[in-house]
């Protein structure tokens, strides 16, 4: 069985090394040396160019290193009929987690008011907020979302969380669909974002959307740039909609040098590192696809391409 390996953002070495040691038989293939492309049977990728995946006439299934697939589900040229796997929290339900949580405490702690104090050498305590003033509102609650709901409920914050399907999860309120969703925001402080880029999703969170939410919430965006109409957000932060925003993925990434989050006072910028794929966590799972790829049994973490994620 021939792999073939695309990725400009992760290194290949500890992931060849990790499969080679559980299956000696793969082919391990680096793009661009893919030698004659027929070989190929399986592809593991993080946002390959659009047409990639058309150069491999035998391909039996698209492994991706990423847990969201909305870069390679945009690509119309991708071959049908084939199972595509997402990664599934492996190693990034704790790294997401922990940032979710330290966007709410930034934002309840008033870390971005005291850092202004602090550019201005003004020594000004502010009222605190208790914990349970504070309700946080998680947009999607799969496999990492429900990760940090969890960790959000143990430090005490009110925690509520849209789905399209309802949930229980200890000490969540769940909302879904539609017809909850104004009730979800009214009772949301901080809005964090976890839903996958779909096509219902994209542009969700936009002025509108922020206009639901009460006077000076805060927004915590760690799933995708393209949920985002980044502009309203500006404006939203403008006329005092929000109050603060915590973004680490853009509609355009890298984020361009002159855009205006970079420098906006009420704007914390991360370069997409909200959770980061590490082999040695995750490769585990590639393995097992692999084995099953191979003794020709399902795979697992299989996305729904019609449903986007
Ligand atoms: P899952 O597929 O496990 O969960 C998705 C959740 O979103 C589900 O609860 C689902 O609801 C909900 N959802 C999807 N569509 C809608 C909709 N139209 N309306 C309401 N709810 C919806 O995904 P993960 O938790 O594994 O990952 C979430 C996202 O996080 C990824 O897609 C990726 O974009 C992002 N990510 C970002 C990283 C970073 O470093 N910044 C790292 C890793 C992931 P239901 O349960 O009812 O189906
Ligand atoms: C992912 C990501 O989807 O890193 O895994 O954004």
């Amino acid at each position: 069985m021939a792999l073939a390996f695309y990725s400009e953002t992760d290194d290949p070495r500890p992931w060849r090394e990790a499969i080679r040691a559980a299956l000696p038989d793969l082919d391990f293939r680096i793009a661009p040396d893919l030698g004659n492309p027929s070989d190929i049977d399986v592809t593991l990728v993080w946002k390959p160019p659009r047409g990639w995946h058309r150069q491999f006439p035998n391909l039996r299934a698209i492994l991706s290193l990423g847990a969201g697939v909305d870069a390679l589900l945009e690509d119309t040229e991708l071959p049908e009929g084939i199972p595509i796997t997402r990664m599934v929290d492996a190693g990034m339900g704790r790294q997401m987690a922990e940032y979710a949580a330290y966007g709410v405490m930034h934002f309840h702690r008033r870390m971005d008011d005291y850092a202004q104090a602090q550019r201005e050498g003004r020594w000004t305590p502010l009222e605190p907020v208790a914990v349970r003033d504070f309700p946080v509102g998680i947009l999607g609650l799969g496999v990492l979302g429900a990760q940090a709901a969890a960790l959000l409920v143990a430090m005490g914050y009110p925690v509520r969380g849209w789905t399209r399907s309802r949930k229980s999860l200890a000490g969540v309120e769940s909302f879904c669909g539609m017809q909850e969703l104004d009730r979800f925001l009214a009772g949301t402080r901080a809005l964090v974002n976890f839903l996958p880029l779909t096509p219902e999703t994209r542009g969700f969170i936009d002025g509108a959307l922020l206009a639901r939410l009460p006077r000076g919430a805060y927004l915590v965006n760690l799933a995708r740039g393209g949920h985002v109409v980044e502009d309203d957000v500006l404006s939203a932060l403008e006329d005092g909609a929000l109050a603060g925003a915590m973004l680490d993925v853009f509609a355009k990434e890298p984020l361009s040098a002159d855009h205006p989050f970079w420098r906006h006072p009420r704007v914390v910028v991360t370069p997409h590192v909200a959770a980061v794929t590490q082999a040695e966590d995750a490769a585990a799972q590639v393995i097992e696809n692999l084995r099953r790829l191979r003794d020709g049994e399902p795979l697992r973490g299989v996305v729904d391409r019609a449903r986007g994620y």
